[in-house]
């Protein structure tokens, strides 16, 4: 079975006609769930046009409106584990991430690790004009987890990864408490305490050149405290509870 990239999608529509053409492009198959939470700029109605451009190939998840990153994955991630698949990437529409790099993270979960990350934070890692600010952020957020949680993943708050469904599995997705970055950093943080192999691979990150940012005040500070509920969930995993 072909490995599954989900994106999550909210006015993307400068981005994903160009996105799924990428992704359909590439030598290895992959398959491909847009989940789109209505888009008032017409993004889902084209992500149906492109599945049937690309039959079988290109699906796309409907939402009623505006729910935030980490429930579009959740529901992304269980269309797909009904369906069978045995990868999982989580993937932007906005091409922070390279469709090129996606082999990368499915050879390196097909040959001996759980979990693989695109990470800007390891040697070969980096970022292509992205602003200072949104740089310090996110290097901030990458020692602070480190620190507090004792995750040994440098780029924890990262959303180009991909997943063996053993791992979303066993985590229970419907445990999952966050929907921002914060998110991103419980996922791997529960695959981490229950004994799941992760491995960074270096990426480069670039700027949207189309679209907005969907990026909020919420969601960082959603992520600063999470950190604390995300560490006595951790303890509990360890002891087993
Ligand atoms: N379905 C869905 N997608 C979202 C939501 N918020 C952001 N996205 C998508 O998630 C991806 C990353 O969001 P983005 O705004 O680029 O975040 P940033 O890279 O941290 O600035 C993009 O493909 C967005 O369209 C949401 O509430 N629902
Ligand atoms: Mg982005």
């Amino acid at each position: 079975m072909n490995p599954l990239i989900i994106i999550p999608t909210y006015n993307e529509i400068e981005n994903l006609d160009r996105m799924i053409h990428a992704l359909m492009a590439l030598d290895h198959e992959v398959d491909v769930l847009v989940v789109d939470d209505d888009s008032p700029d017409g993004t889902g109605k084209a992500a149906d046009e492109l599945g049937k451009t690309f039959l079988n190939r290109v699906f796309t998840l409907h939402r009623q409106g505006k729910l935030g990153l980490g429930t579009a994955y959740i529901a992304g991630f269980k269309w797909g584990l009904d369906r069978g698949y045995d990868l999982l990437t989580e993937m932007d529409c906005d091409f922070s991430h390279d469709p090129k790099e996606l082999k990368h993270l499915i050879y390196t979960c097909q040959n001996g690790f759980d979990y693989a990350i695109g990470s800007r934070y390891i040697k070969g890692g980096g970022f292509k004009n992205w602003p200072f600010h949104r740089w310090v952020l996110s290097k901030f957020a990458s020692i602070y987890v480190q620190v507090i949680l004792g995750l040994p993943i440098k780029d924890s708050t990262a959303g180009f990864i991909c997943y063996r469904r053993e791992v979303l599995d066993r985590i229970g997705l419907d445990s999952i408490q966050f929907v921002g970055y914060a998110f991103q950093i419980e996922m791997k943080y529960k695959a981490y305490m229950y004994g799941f192999k992760p491995k960074e691979l270096p990426i480069t990150f670039a700027d949207r050149e189309f679209g907005k940012s969907k990026l909020s005040n919420g969601i960082i500070k959603e992520a600063m405290f999470g950190v604390f509920t995300l560490r006595k969930v951790g303890k509990q995993i360890r002891k087993g509870l």
